[in-house]
């Protein structure tokens, strides 16, 4: 539902900056000998050629277009170059788009606030840009304009085509012009230089709208490309709304365009003028009412959130026709190449980011097999996301049985019990709620706030937690979170008693960053406790953790080193922390932890550098014998260094140094050595 806004100030400079056909643009850096020709990325499929996605403005020229497949494209004009889009794991691969948009956005965030809209589209809030250049050097000022800022477009400028670069000189440098488009001429600059160091830095061409708010600037974007730029002063915004089909204003492409068309008699945003506030909001309620009076008139409040990074995570693909899925089978087969791909996303994000997703959203659509059953939708479901491929499908298949259990059971209740055969020709995964986690030991604590939802077995997950992903709030989600972290079960909360005071004080000392210390120290300490808690039967087991090493299953097998690779990363998450944390763990918890499994009391135990670049950790029980852990260095990420106690910062840190000055620290003395000692606070 749109929200209306009321807008902080008419003197925004917004830019909405968006890439000329993308994916052929991607496509033609990495071939250039395609540059200049017509040509299209096609989604390939046997049938008539597989489905355009992207068109050069040279393929446009001839009549080609998004909606052809590539059969029809040839057809329109045969010199066309298709490419194709890349494949991993069976499906389109936009890895290389995704990441092409991200060397954009790292260039145009340089000038001020910045919204990652979408792969190849950007908001920019030039407000203080603009200003600064307003006061410091202003447009009438400059002697030498860039030709690339006298090509803009400026709506409302009415010239012969000869002099169009004369007038827009002129109303850049209008010296007697309101405050407010002076500032947009400012912006025009400051866009001008943007896209050309983008095109420097990336060879991608991308076209801009310069307005005082988001819709403004997103309708100019569009309407001079390839490589151009649209400004939209103040006395033009009626005449550039007024003729719009009503339809093609975002959030109107819907129901509430319909409504509009079909019983107000709204074609276009002009038609929308004649409508009062009251009426409006009568017919629409007040929010909605007040939003349609404000687009009418260009006003809206939208800011630019400050995001670089995408707000989420998909992953699916398409099965039509005959290519449906219809057996539990195939789906788990999907769901399983979407999970590792959403595993290893997110793993990046997490570690390039430091961010973690909290919901994991399953999106199917289902075959149509008679034109009364197309009107059942496959429900949306959601669920909080556990990190690691495993638990990404379990709870994705969980989804999707809850989600079909409710599409037949209504199909069944509509249109008899003859309806139980289904088909799936769109499934998809996603991983949304991104939020960051905070620096300091509080990354800590959020980084095992997360990883509590693994604590719940999936014989926990029922259906009671799946929920509709439409209804999910922000403040719902934390408080279903929050619950369910608050909730004891038995095994984990149990553990969560060992937690070593050490730990408790260190985390007490920065509890003022969470807001629910018990909590959190409840979630931390079932996560130790649940690294700490010796190795299993059934569980696979680590030789050692050298280079060599082999992981052995429950019969004694060795599994193969990709496989190993895979335990590994599922179980490490943040190695680093785990792992140190771990052998704090050993310190802090000599008798609890030994009892019923290692067979041993700890009595004192210490961390030093190990011969082989590891972090060694001693314990020495009662009986003597030693449990001997080493922990690789290169594993260690140096930050989490700074989440440690001061006192010991130094001498880890010197372990994280070349080996040579790491040997130096393994001296009797050692601050680590005292901050374990039993004996410390006496
Ligand atoms: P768009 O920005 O809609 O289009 P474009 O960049 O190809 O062309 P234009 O110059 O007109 O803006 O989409 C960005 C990319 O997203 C596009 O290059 C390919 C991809 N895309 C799809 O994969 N499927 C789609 O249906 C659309 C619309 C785009």
């Amino acid at each position: 539902m749109p929200v209306a806004r009321p807008e902080s100030s008419d003197s925004r400079v917004i830019a909405h900056v968006d890439m000329d056909c993308f994916y052929v643009q991607v496509e033609q850096r990495k071939q250039p000998e395609l540059r200049g020709h017509p040509t299209a990325v096609v989604q390939y499929n046997a049938w008539k050629g597989g489905g355009l996605i992207a068109v050069s403005y040279e393929a446009r020229s001839f009549g080609v277009k998004r909606s052809m497949r590539g059969d029809e494209a040839k057809s329109v004009c045969p010199e066309i170059q298709l490419v194709r889009v890349p494949v991993a794991r069976g499906k389109a691969d936009l890895s290389i788009y995704r990441n092409a948009g991200s060397e954009v956005v790292a260039i145009l965030s340089r000038k001020g606030r910045c919204e990652r809209a979408s792969i190849d589209e950007v908001y920019l809030d030039l407000t203080d840009a603009a200003e600064k250049m307003l006061s410091e050097t202003p447009p009438e000022s400059l002697e030498v304009i860039d030709d690339e800022v006298i090509k803009s477009h400026v709506l409302g400028i009415s010239a012969e085509p000869s002099d169009v670069r004369q007038a827009v000189r002129e109303w850049i440098c209008r010296s007697n012009a309101d405050r407010r488009d002076k500032l947009l001429a400012c912006g025009a600059f400051i866009v001008a230089e943007l896209r050309m160091q983008v095109l420097k830095e990336t060879q991608f061409s991308c076209s801009a709208g310069i307005a005082h708010n988001k819709m403004l600037a997103k309708l100019a974007s569009g309407m001079n490309k390839p490589a151009q730029q649209t400004v939209v002063p103040f006395v033009s915004i009626k005449s550039l709304l007024e003729p719009l089909p009503i339809r093609k204003m975002k959030q109107l492409g819907g129901k509430l365009g319909c409504s509009l068309q079909d019983d107000l008699g709204v074609n276009t945003v002009g038609d929308l003028l004649q409508f009062s506030e009251g009426r409006l909001q009568e017919r629409y309620g007040i929010n909605t009412g007040t939003w349609l009076w404000n687009i009418a008139r260009g006003i809206n409040g939208d800011e630019v959130e400050s995001r670089v990074l995408p707000k989420s995570h998909g992953t699916g693909k398409t099965f039509p026709g005959l290519n449906c899925l219809k057996t539990i089978a195939a789906i788990e087969r999907w769901l399983s190449k979407f999970s590792e791909e959403l595993a290893e996303r997110l793993e990046v994000d997490l570690e390039q980011n430091k961010r973690i997703a909290q919901t994991l959203t399953l999106h199917a659509s289902a075959h149509k097999a008679t034109e009364s059953q197309s009107q059942k939708k496959f429900p949306s479901k959601s669920c909080p996301l556990r990190y690691g491929t495993t638990k990404i499908l379990e709870d994705a298949l969980n989804l999707f049985q809850a989600g079909l259990r409710e599409y037949l059971s209504s199909s069944s209740k509509a249109y008899g019990n003859g309806c139980s055969g289904w088909g799936i020709t769109n499934l998809s995964l996603s991983a949304s709620k991104i939020v960051d986690i905070p620096s300091g030991t509080c990354s800590i604590m959020k980084y095992f706030h997360t990883q509590d939802q693994s604590c719940s077995s999936t014989k926990e997950f029922n259906d009671k937690e799946i929920f509709e992903a439409a209804t999910l709030s922000t403040s719902g989600s934390e408080s279903y979170l929050m619950k369910h972290l608050q909730e004891p079960q038995t095994e984990c909360h149990e553990d969560g008693t060992k937690m070593n005071t050490l730990m408790q004080t260190h985390l007490e000392d920065e509890s003022r960053m969470f807001e629910d210390k018990a909590c959190a120290q409840t979630n931390f300490s079932r996560e130790i406790s649940s690294l700490s808690t010796p190795v299993k039967k059934n569980e696979p087991q680590l030789d050692s953790v050298g280079e060599d090493a082999v992981i052995k299953d429950a019969a004694g097998g060795n599994r193969s080193r990709d496989q190993k690779g895979k335990a590994l990363k599922e179980k490490q998450g943040t190695s680093s922390i785990l792992q140190f944390f771990q052998t704090k763990n050993c310190f802090q918890e000599p008798k609890e932890e030994s009892v019923n499994d290692m067979q041993e009391t700890t009595e004192s135990s210490c961390s030093v550098p190990s011969e082989s670049g590891g972090i060694r950790s001693l314990h020495r029980g009662a009986d003597q014998s030693r449990v001997d852990c080493i922990y690789k260095i290169d594993e260690i990420d140096p930050n989490v260094v700074d989440e440690l106690p001061r006192e010991i910062q130094e001498e880890v840190r010197a372990w994280l140094r070349p080996q040579k000055r790491a040997n130096n620290t393994m001296r009797r003395g050692s601050s680590i050595t005292h901050y374990f000692s039993p004996n410390k606070n006496l």
